[in-house]
């Protein structure tokens, strides 16, 4: 073997060492389950932080019949997904599209925290609700990348998906933005969830 060769197969080793290391193989069904009990707890949350969301919006966000779960917002991920496709997804795949959802709903949140703190400042607890989700996404996202990387796969790089020029929206605009984002998360997480829960037949700890 020549010597460039050599270390070829040296950076390729470290490379694998790099991606593997993470989380040993035999671990992947305790970070399956941790994700999955983390995913939980995300899932309780995220009704709650809808509700509070649209009660400190007025009206007609805080009517109690206030309802439009069709709108969507120019690249906030939606998660309905025909169930044929997804049950035929490779585990891969699925985590990916995972990743790629959150990493923009990360995203997004954080445009709403800035629409909420200038529209509500007064509303301590939604700023810290919507902090903590963002916060528990990025906890997600890691755990996303560590069972990808023991499967053998790394996420797809995402784009940004949240241009500058779209921060700049009228009050109306933001608040209807800040509750399909709020929405739409709640989606991604029961979708999530039915993801992990497949996830852990195949990985039982
Ligand atoms: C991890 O475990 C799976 C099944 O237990 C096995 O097929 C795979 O080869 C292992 N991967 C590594 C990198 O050891
Ligand atoms: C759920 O919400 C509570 C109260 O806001 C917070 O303390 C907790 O960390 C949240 N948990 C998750 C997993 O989001
Ligand atoms: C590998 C990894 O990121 N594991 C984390 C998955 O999420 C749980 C709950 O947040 C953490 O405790 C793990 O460290």
């Amino acid at each position: 073997m020549n010597l460039p060769m050599a270390s070829k197969l040296l950076v390729l080793s470290a490379v694998f060492v790099h991606f593997a290391s993470p989380v040993p193989n035999r671990s992947v069904s305790t970070v399956i389950a941790q994700t999955f009990n983390l995913l939980l707890l995300m899932q309780a949350n995220s009704t709650v932080l809808l509700n509070t969301y649209l009660s400190c919006q007025g009206g007609p966000f805080s009517d109690s019949s206030f309802s439009a779960p069709r709108l969507h917002y120019d690249g906030v991920p939606t998660a309905a997904i025909p169930f044929r496709k997804w049950r035929t997804l490779s585990d891969l795949e699925r985590l990916d599209k995972n990743y790629e959802a959150y990493s923009a709903l990360s995203e997004f949140l954080q445009l709403v925290w800035d629409d909420q703190f200038v529209i509500n400042s007064k509303q301590v607890e939604l700023l810290e609700m919507l902090k903590v989700t963002r916060l528990r996404i990025e906890g997600l996202l890691s755990n996303l990348t560590a069972i990808m990387s023991v499967l053998g796969g790394s996420p797809t790089p995402v784009t940004d998906s949240l241009m500058l020029e779209s921060v700049e929206a009228s009050t109306f605009e933001k608040k209807i933005r800040g509750y399909v984002v709020c929405h739409l998360y709640r989606q991604w997480v029961d979708r999530t969830v039915r993801d992990f829960a497949l996830l852990k037949e195949k990985y039982p700890s």
